[in-house]
This record gives structure tokens, C-alpha cells and sequence, in this order.
């Protein structure tokens, strides 16, 4: 049952701001800043001057906090990340600063909605999907708990890209979310760094044969920070998320220029201009390109340069108090460059001897890992290291060969194991394994639930676990309550402070408190209404968005998540097309209404991905056109799923599809939202899938399909797609169905990639095989749904068991058992 959550010690103090002040500061920035005034603004003006009455809050909070941790020389984490998915953050930083009701009531009056113009905030997409967005709950919570904290991260011009769906297909267009500023984001010209790439490595013989090594870089970019304030709930500590752009290096390649290579010179500069140009929209694959590797170690090596100057400020040039003081959170692989580079500055550049530096190095660096899917464990190869980062492959090899070494006292003569553990994948093309050298450079490893992180003991790192006992480690992911219940839904956050008071936001424990009224006919009738309501707003936008209408009296079934096969959107899918069936068939077939909503985006690379998205909208244009069976069954694909259209979606949905293959969704955070505002998650064991069964009881949730332990017995025992396509008559039907025309009329096979997938392609995520079981369990959800009184209490309980996955709890639980850091007061 549910364990305690820490407390993050501020509760939002509304600020002694009136509406009044508001108002003016508000006026005065149409006027000033904004060049307009209120005759003349539209809402992208008045977004615009709301921000920078705002932010002028913000700026004061974060001079007082950047104050307090330099005074008191505090220990920091330092989290480096190449994704960090903030969406918008208006509504955040007004909550977080306890100013929402008065900015809103300033804003009505002066006549304008605070509602409508949040709308005109563009996302801030700049991650792909649960990586990015784990990044900047994070940062949330680290702030909100007064945490000394800064988050590392690329300033990519272009995030995700904007998904458009034409004739059923996906089309990716540019996200352009600067184009018109951000008025959240300072320009910090005095932090700028210069950053080496390319060129060849010297060695010199120094002082007693002292080998000395030279890196001379074929060029130098610059990198120019921008910050983005991140405002902790109660306002008091706001710390700083610092992402690097990169310029061309102003003095780099004057001579070209000055010849007359006007022209020439300018390429450099698109060069260096590309690196954070755009982010790569693939998740769960690595990309292996040149400017790929290229951006990790530009943000790296920034961030890097960039503590070290703060370092060396409080303590000059004596590092014995480095990893005293400073504290690297890896998220993921795609930062682990840093191990290599800090190595670099510590040996070639500090001059100091290679156990000190490594001692240093290993007490620095911790790893999270995301992933056991082989193709999206990083690996470089070392051609393409040796171009970019001559000197870094020197190190990394220097690294693995002390490290084998070490292999070599505990399996001696054992070449296997030293193959498996190397950094260095030997074979025609040698690869540097990123996971190994994140493992071997870090104090601590984490996996990001507890069957995760089990698994990537047992089958991932199961020899480094032997050889390090404790290193690797579980930290269960969670999600921050103030974007994903307050914000999004003030209905139902109303409703909770009427009966719990309004501490829950820090300590989301407080929750359980709402089990008390989980039979109470007042409060189930309050909390039903709040989900129709929300329910009905969404229809409206799913009308304005796509065209559809939708009932808000049917059930809200949501799958909203990236697209990839083991999330098994085609499970979903051939779900729905058996209800559909069953329908066609028995008119009378009893069956609660269901409006089945997707969001998700594909990476584009990525052709069966790509062919389920068509497949779904194909399949939906079908349903929604069909009479016979509208009444009870639509289906509607969102497009441009990203953080403002869950915050839309996610308080207004009854059923959470969580339904990867056991043992391939390392954690999931959706699930968490989902729950958290009443949605019943209809899921197999995998993830924290099973820590949400823990937390909710087996009575409200639907768990189905096998186990990571009968995956891995059936694969074990040849497991063959066609057995239960010939055994289950339906699933036949509806394999078959997909190959005729009659969802893409006049295109017969047009879906018939999935079909094939499914069966020739051996149905690698074992869709057949849980297809039955899944089914159950939607008819005994179905079911549930009608006995409406014992509904409510289910999705109340769901958000009443929900404290655990607050990530004040994760965050609470990195600082105990990896970071050791003390909070630090900001008055
Ligand atoms: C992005 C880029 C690359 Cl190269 C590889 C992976 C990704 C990515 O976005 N991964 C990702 O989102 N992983 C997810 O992390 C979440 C937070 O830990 C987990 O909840 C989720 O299970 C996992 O898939």
C-alpha cells in the first residue's frame, strides 16, 4: 500500500500582489514593451505582456535564489539532458506563484480571458516524449523542494515536429516555437563558451617523461546560453534551466573571410549553426549521425565549462572538493560524453594524474537508464569518434583498458565476459557502447521502476551487478502534481481542496484522504459531474480539431503516447475493429458506448509506425461514417499530440490504455497522469503498471496479457502468430479484414502492412498472443462502467491512491540514496 511521500515544504503562498499592480505591470508592458495598447492588442499581444508582468515576478525570485546558493556554496545536482518537453509554462508559472486567480481576475478586467490567451503560448516541445518530460517534472520538483538544482540541456531552434495528418497520413512539419520570441528565456552573452571539435591529437614529452597530450581542434563553435527560469511551487526558489545554442565562433575563420571568401566563410557558419538547429524526433532508436554525436558533446561540454567556472570561483583551483560539490544526473545515455570530457579537462588540461581524475570522475556522474531495447542502447562508431572527438577516444580507450583490467582480477582469462563489459564493441566496424561507459563512469545506476530496474540487473548489467553489488538501483519515476492535476484540471483541484485543504499539491499522500468519501453519493455525483464536464470541453475541442462529434455520456478510452510497436496502439486497434465486427453482426450486441481517442506521433524514419497511424484514421473515417453502428462506437485520432493537448485530454478521460508487451515499457509516466485524474487503466504488468496495481488494488484496474516471465517462456518456445490466427475465429476475421478494401476504398491492401507484421513478421510484441485477454478484460470493464456508483468509486480511489507517484517522492528518493543534497531556503 501506498508509502509516504516527502514533503516539499512550500505550500503556494499567494503573493502579496493585487490585481490592481497586476493590472498596471500588465498595461504598462502593452504600452512599453509591446509597443500596442488595449484598443489595439490581440491576444498573442496581451499573452505577450501578461508573460513579462510574469516574469518580472520570476526575475526577482531567481536573483534571491541564485543569492542563497552562492552564499551558501551549496552542493548541487546538475541535470544533463538532451530533451526537456516543458510544454507551455504560463499557467505553471502563475500557479507556482500562487498569482492564477489574481492575473485572471486583472486580465477579466481589462476584458480579456486568461484561458484564451494561454492558448497563444506555443509549446515548448523540445524532447520527444517520457524522457524529455521525466526531465522537466524533474525540474519541477527540484525547485518546489529547494533543491539547489540547474538543468543542462540544447537551445534546438526546431523541436518535435508538428504532426499533420493529410488523407490519413502523417506529414511532419517544422515546429517553429521561437518565431515569434520567448519571453521566458534570458540571453546570458557573459556565459558564452567555445567548444572544440574535429582536428588531431599531439603528444609531447613533458617534465620526467611526463606524457602530455594536445588536443588541436580542426574548429571551435560557440555556445550562448539561454536561460529559462523555473519557478518552484510557493514561488521562493527558482532555479535555472540552461540550454546552449550554438554560433559560429566569431573569430574563427577571419582568414577565409578577410581573403575575399565572404561566401565561404558563411558556410562555416551554417555549420556550427546547425548543431542546435533541430532535435532528432526519434525515440527508442538511435540515430548513429555525425551532428548527433556532435550535439551531445556540444551541451556537455558547455555545461561542463560552465560548472567548472562556477566551481573554481568558490574554490579556485583546487578540485579535491569537485564531487563535493557538484553532482551529474546522466538522463540516459546521450549526455555520457561528459564522463570523457571531464577526464579530459582533468588530465590534459588540469594536469592531473589519471586515478585522481578518475576518483573524481566516478564520484561525479550517476546514470539513468530508460531502455532495454537493443536498438536504443547508444553505440557510436569509433571512426566517427576518432573524426569528431579525437582525444575523447583516446580516453575512452585508456578508460576500458584499465577497467578489463579490473575484469581481469575478478573472471581471470575470461574473454567473453570481457568482450560483453568492454566499451568497446570489437568487429569489422568498432562501436563504443555508451551504456557500458555510462555504467563504468557513474557512482550510481538507476532503472526508472521497480521491474526496470530489476531487469536491467538481471538481463541488461547482470555482470556489472555482480561486480559493483549496489551500484545499480531503482528509482521509480513520478510525475509533478502541479501540472498534471492542478493545472490541467481546476475543477476537480477545487474540488479536492473543499475536502482535504490545499497542502495536496506538495504532498500528493494527502490524497488518500479522498478514499473516505469514495462512497459518499455527494461526492461521487461532484466528481462524476467534473469528469462529464471535462469531458464535454474536450468533445468541443475534438470538434474544432477534427470535425468528429463526439458524446460525452460515452466512455473516454485513451491511448495517448508515442507510437511504437511494443505500445501495441495495434493491439488497440484490432480491439476495435472486433467491437466494430461484433456490432455489424449483432446489431444488439450490448456494449457500452466508447469513444476510443489516439494521440501519438511516429518517428519518421519509422514505416510501421507511420502505418498504424493510417491504419487507426482509416479505420476511424469507417466507424464514424457508419450509422449502424455510431450510436455506440467512434473513434478519433488527435493530431499534434503533444503536453497542451494531454493537459486537455488527460482530465477528461475514464480509461487509460497501458498496454505494452511485459518487460518493454521501462516505466511509463501517462499511466501516472491518467490515474491521477480518475482515469482506470486497463494494463499488462510491466512497468509502473504494477506499482499503480500495488497502489490502486486489484479491484480498480483492469490488468491483463502475460507476464514478463510467460513472454519469455512463450519466445523461448517458438512462438508462432499463425496458432492464434487460425485458433481464434475473430481475430482471423479481423486480420483478414484488413487486407480487402474496405476501409481504404478502391486501395485493397493498403493496411495490409500490419497484417503481415503481425503474422509473417512473427509479431515480435505478441499482440495475438494478448489479444484475448485484452479483450476480456475491456467486456469486464465495459461491465464496471454500468454499475455507475461502483465506477465513481474506482476512479476515485484511483486518484486517492495516486501519492506515490508524485516525482517530489522520485526526486526525494535520488537525493537520499544518489545525490545526497540538503535543501536550501530562499527567503
Ligand atoms: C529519445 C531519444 C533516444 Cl535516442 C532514445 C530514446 C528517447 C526517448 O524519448 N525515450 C523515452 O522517452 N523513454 C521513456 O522514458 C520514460 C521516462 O523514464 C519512461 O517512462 C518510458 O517507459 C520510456 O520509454
Amino acid at each position: 500500500m501506498a508509502t509516504k511521500s516527502p514533503r516539499a515544504k512550500n505550500t503556494a503562498q499567494p503573493q502579496s500582489l493585487d490585481s490592481k499592480t497586476i493590472k498596471a505591470s500588465i498595461v504598462q508592458h502593452l504600452h512599453c514593451t509591446l509597443g500596442t495598447d488595449e484598443n489595439k492588442a490581440n491576444n498573442h499581444a496581451w499573452w505577450k505582456a501578461t508573460c513579462a508582468a510574469v516574469q518580472e515576478q520570476v526575475l526577482e525570485g531567481l536573483r534571491k535564489t541564485q543569492r542563497a546558493h552562492y552564499l551558501n556554496d551549496t552542493r548541487a545536482v546538475h541535470y544533463f539532458s538532451a530533451e526537456f518537453l516543458m510544454g507551455r509554462l504560463m499557467s505553471n508559472n502563475l500557479h507556482n506563484l500562487g498569482l492564477f486567480e489574481t492575473t485572471d481576475q486583472a486580465l477579466k478586467e481589462l476584458g480579456v480571458s486568461l484561458t484564451d490567451i494561454m492558448e497563444e503560448e506555443p509549446d515548448m516541445a523540445l524532447g520527444n516524449g517520457g524522457l524529455g518530460r521525466l526531465a522537466a517534472c524533474f525540474i519541477d520538483s527540484l525547485a518546489t523542494m529547494d533543491l539547489p538544482a540547474v538543468g543542462y540541456g540544447l537551445h534546438y531552434e526546431h523541436g518535435l515536429f508538428r504532426q499533420e495528418i493529410k488523407s490519413g497520413a502523417q506529414i511532419e512539419r517544422p515546429d517553429s516555437w521561437r518565431d515569434y520570441g520567448n519571453p521566458w528565456e534570458i540571453c546570458r552573452p557573459e556565459s558564452i563558451q567555445e567548444i572544440p571539435l574535429y582536428g588531431y591529437v599531439e603528444t609531447k614529452y613533458g617534465d620526467k617523461g611526463r606524457i602530455q597530450k594536445e588536443w588541436h581542434p580542426g574548429t571551435i563553435v560557440k555556445g550562448v546560453p539561454w536561460d529559462i527560469p523555473v519557478v518552484g511551487y510557493g514561488g521562493k526558489t527558482v532555479n535555472v534551466l540552461r540550454l546552449w545554442e550554438s554560433q559560429a565562433s566569431d573569430y574563427f575563420n577571419w582568414d577565409v573571410f578577410n581573403a575575399g571568401g565572404y561566401v565561404d566563410a558563411q558556410k562555416e557558419n551554417v555549420q556550427a549553426e546547425t548543431i542546435s538547429k533541430v532535435l532528432y524526433p526519434n525515440d527508442e532508436t538511435e540515430a548513429g549521425k555525425e551532428l548527433r554525436l556532435i550535439q551531445q558533446y556540444f551541451f556537455c561540454a558547455c555545461s561542463l565549462k560552465d560548472i567548472i567556472r562556477r566551481y573554481k570561483r568558490a574554490h579556485g583551483d583546487n578540485w579535491e572538493r569537485f564531487a563535493d560539490q557538484v553532482v551529474i544526473q546522466l538522463n540516459d545515455t546521450h549526455p555520457a560524453i561528459a564522463i570523457p570530457e571531464l577526464m579530459r579537462i582533468l588530465v590534459d588540461r588540469a594536469e592531473m594524474d589519471w586515478d585522481s581524475a578518475w576518483e573524481i570522475c566516478t564520484q561525479t556522474f550517476a546514470y539513468t537508464n530508460h531502455t532495454l531495447l537493443p536498438e536504443a542502447l547508444e553505440k557510436w562508431p569509433a571512426r566517427m569518434f576518432e573524426k569528431i572527438l579525437p582525444r575523447h577516444l583516446e580516453i575512452i580507450y585508456e578508460i576500458n583498458h584499465r577497467f578489463l583490467d579490473e575484469v581481469d582480477k575478478v573472471w581471470p582469462n575470461d574473454n567473453a565476459i570481457k568482450s560483453k563489459l568492454s566499451i568497446i564493441e570489437e568487429g569489422n566496424d568498432k562501436m563504443v557502447r555508451m551504456g557500458n561507459l555510462s555504467v563504468i563512469g557513474s557512482f550510481a545506476v538507476n532503472g526508472v521502476a521497480e521491474i526496470h530496474s530489476r531487469l536491467v540487473k538481471q538481463n541488461l548489467f547482470p555482470e556489472f551487478d555482480q561486480l559493483w553489488p549496489g551500484k545499480l538501483t531503482n528509482v521509480t519515476n513520478g510525475i509533478t502534481p502541479r501540472r498534471w492535476l492542478k493545472a490541467c484540471n481546476p475543477r476537480l483541484s477545487e474540488l479536492i481542496d473543499s475536502k482535504i485543504g490545499q497542502d495536496w499539491p506538495v504532498q500528493l499522500d494527502k490524497l488518500q484522504g479522498l478514499a473516505d468519501f469514495a462512497d459518499d453519493a455527494k461526492f461521487q455525483k461532484a466528481f462524476m459531474q467534473i469528469k462529464h464536464q471535462n469531458k464535454v470541453d474536450l468533445a468541443a475541442d475534438i470538434k474544432a480539431l477534427t470535425g468528429v462529434e463526439v458524446d460525452p455520456n460515452a466512455i473516454f478510452d485513451v491511448q495517448i503516447k508515442r507510437l511504437h510497436e511494443y505500445k501495441r496502439q495495434h493491439l488497440n486497434l484490432l480491439h476495435i475493429l472486433a467491437l466494430y465486427r461484433r456490432l455489424l453482426e449483432n446489431p444488439g450486441y450490448a456494449m457500452t458506448p466508447r469513444v476510443f481517442l489516439f494521440g501519438a506521433k511516429a518517428a519518421p524514419g519509422y514505416k510501421l509506425a507511420k502505418d498504424i497511424i493510417y491504419a487507426i484514421n482509416k479505420v476511424a473515417d469507417k466507424i464514424n461514417n457508419d450509422p449502424r453502428v455510431n450510436q455506440k462506437l467512434k473513434v478519433v485520432f488527435l493530431p499534434n499530440y503533444r503536453v497542451s493537448l494531454a493537459e486537455k485530454m488527460i482530465p477528461a478521460a475514464d480509461v487509460s490504455e497501458q498496454i505494452s508487451t511485459a518487460g518493454k515499457e521501462a516505466s511509463g509516466t501517462g499511466n501516472m497522469k491518467l490515474a491521477l485524474n480518475g482515469a482506470l487503466t486497463i494494463g499488462t504488468l510491466d512497468g509502473a503498471n504494477i506499482e499503480i496495481a500495488e497502489e490502486v488494488g486489484d479491484d480498480n484496474i483492469y490488468i491483463f496479457g502475460l507476464t514478463v516471465e510467460e513472454v519469455q517462456a512463450l519466445k523461448a518456445n517458438g512462438y508462432n502468430p499463425y496458432d492464434y490466427y487460425y485458433e481464434n475465429k475473430e481475430l482471423k476475421a479481423i486480420l483478414d479484414w484488413l487486407e480487402t478494401d474496405y476501409f481504404t476504398p478502391g486501395k485493397p491492401g493498403a493496411l495490409a502492412s500490419l497484417k503481415h507484421s503481425l503474422l509473417d513478421g512473427g509479431d515480435p510484441y505478441l499482440v495475438l498472443a494478448d489479444f484475448a485477454s485484452y479483450s476480456d478484460a475491456h467486456k469486464a470493464l465495459d461491465s464496471a462502467y454500468q454499475d455507475s456508483k461502483g465506477w465513481a468509486r474506482k476512479a476515485i480511489l484511483n486518484t486517492a491512491r495516486m501519492g506515490k507517484f508524485t516525482s517530489d517522492r522520485s526526486i526525494q528518493d535520488y537525493v537520499d540514496r544518489i545525490w545526497k543534497l540538503s535543501s536550501c531556503k530562499v527567503e
